[in-house]
């Protein structure tokens, strides 16, 4: 059972109170989670010990800072059952995994007619690069509605796939609903048609145990810091053909075999992807984050989060003037709520002078808003640090704005 206290205590961003005061309750964590100290001192530990540029010296101790960077490569095959070293790509975050398969997959292969399908959910990091593809190419979005419950509409999905499909991108978990996809599923059925698919699983991380051998995905891209690791570092995972075959997601150093004036000559998997110093600090970092999440277990911390998110919907069930967002079959540790009368700006901000971080707005999904028909809302979401008492504080604050604003 995860003891929310001792794991709060390795998270010194919470040994300090906030301007007003207050102890932080941190109720954003979809945004980004806290770091605890283990993978802060794996960040310091590079810089101040072994601070050097990877895969290039001989010496100590750029030979030290290589084997702990692609040791981290393994860790993550490991963490996502990748067949190969040669399929886990650093990268920035998984905005930047998105494009970077929008460019090199996608744009050389689309024509015009060809189609696109993304789903009304996607966060705007998995929207607006397929938009701008089929901008670009005159080829055809098509976007597949969700059901009154959140859910995605399954019979949409299937509707819409056509032997004119070339990829599918679709969220594993939506970061605005909370709703659980089945990508596996989805991938399944666009395969049927011959599309590549690529899932975003920047809020699967802390979900559930990320297999992309069960999944089948073409790709899939994650952000470090959705997992208590550092901002600015993520990966990408593609099958180790399609990666093969892909032109370079960017051009530059550490990618190349031999470059003449007259032509260049490209490295293998998966250097070929990863040009120019990579995020070296960020992903020792991630490595750690890792380490942290395998020594208190994924399975634990995801029961910790969803019992949290289950009392709050519970408890919010029977109060007025706040509805929930959706009713999915299977919810992240996330709600979307809005409260009579008051604008989600305005309920963040009444709860942030009580020292409790929640996120307001439309959450990077402005299609997904149009959708539900509402142009913001307020978003709880929940980490292995949070508590039931920080739940019910926020749920009091809660109904103090709702009837502030009553
Ligand atoms: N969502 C949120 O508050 P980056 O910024 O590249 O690390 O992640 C982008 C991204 C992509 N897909 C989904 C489903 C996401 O939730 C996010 C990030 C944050 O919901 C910041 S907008």
């Amino acid at each position: 059972m995860i003891n929310p206290d001792t794991i709060r205590a390795q998270f010194p961003i919470f040994n300090q109170k906030t301007p007003n005061g207050l102890p932080l309750i941190y109720l954003d964590n979809a945004a980004t989670t806290q770091k605890p100290q283990f993978v802060i001192d794996a960040i310091s530990g590079f810089y101040s010990g072994y601070n050097s540029n990877v895969g290039r010296g001989t010496y100590w101790p750029a030979t030290k800072a290589t084997d702990s960077f692609e040791a981290v490569r393994l860790k993550v095959k490991e963490f996502i059952n990748a067949p190969s070293l040669k399929e886990v790509i650093f990268n920035s975050g998984t905005t930047d995994g998105i494009n970077k398969v929008m460019q090199s997959c996608l744009l050389p292969i689309l024509k015009a007619g060809d189609e696109v399908i993304v789903t009304e959910m996607e966060h705007h990091s998995n929207f607006l690069p397929w938009q701008r593809a089929c901008e670009l190419k005159g080829a055809h979005l098509r976007t597949v509605p969700l059901q009154e419950s959140g859910d995605l509409d399954y019979k949409a999905f299937e509707e819409v796939l056509s032997s004119k499909v070339k990829f599918v991108a679709v969220t594993a978990v939506s970061n605005a609903l909370g709703v659980v996809n089945d990508v596996a599923k989805i991938t399944q059925l666009a395969h049927a048609v011959g599309a590549k698919v690529l899932i975003d699983a920047a809020q699967l991380l802390t979900h559930k145990k990320i297999d992309v051998q069960q999944l089948d995905c073409d790709f899939l891209a994650f952000s470090a810091h959705k997992l208590y690791g550092p901002t600015g570092v993520g990966v990408l995972y593609g099958k180790e053909e399609l990666l093969e075959a892909m032109i370079p997601m960017s051009y530059g150093g550490g990618i190349v075999e031999t470059v003449t004036l007259a032509n260049t000559t490209f490295n293998g998997l998966p250097n070929k992807h990863e040009a120019g110093t990579p995020n070296i600090a960020g992903v020792i970092g991630l490595g750690a984050a890792i380490d942290f999440v395998k020594e208190h277990g994924l399975e634990q911390m995801h029961k910790h989060t969803q019992a949290l998110c289950e009392h709050a919907i519970d408890k919010l069930k029977s109060i007025s003037g706040i509805d929930v967002l959706g009713t999915p079959e299977e919810r992240a540790a996330l709600i979307s709520i809005t409260v009579d009368n008051a604008h989600p700006h305005d309920v963040a901000a009444f709860l942030g002078e009580k020292g409790i971080a929640i996120r307001a707005g439309h959450h990077c999904a402005q299609p997904l808003m149009d959708s539900l028909q509402v142009p913001a809302t307020s978003r709880l979401s929940f980490a292995v640090y949070n508590t039931f008492e920080e739940v019910d504080q926020a749920l009091t604050a809660l109904i103090e704005v709702r009837d502030f604003f009553a």
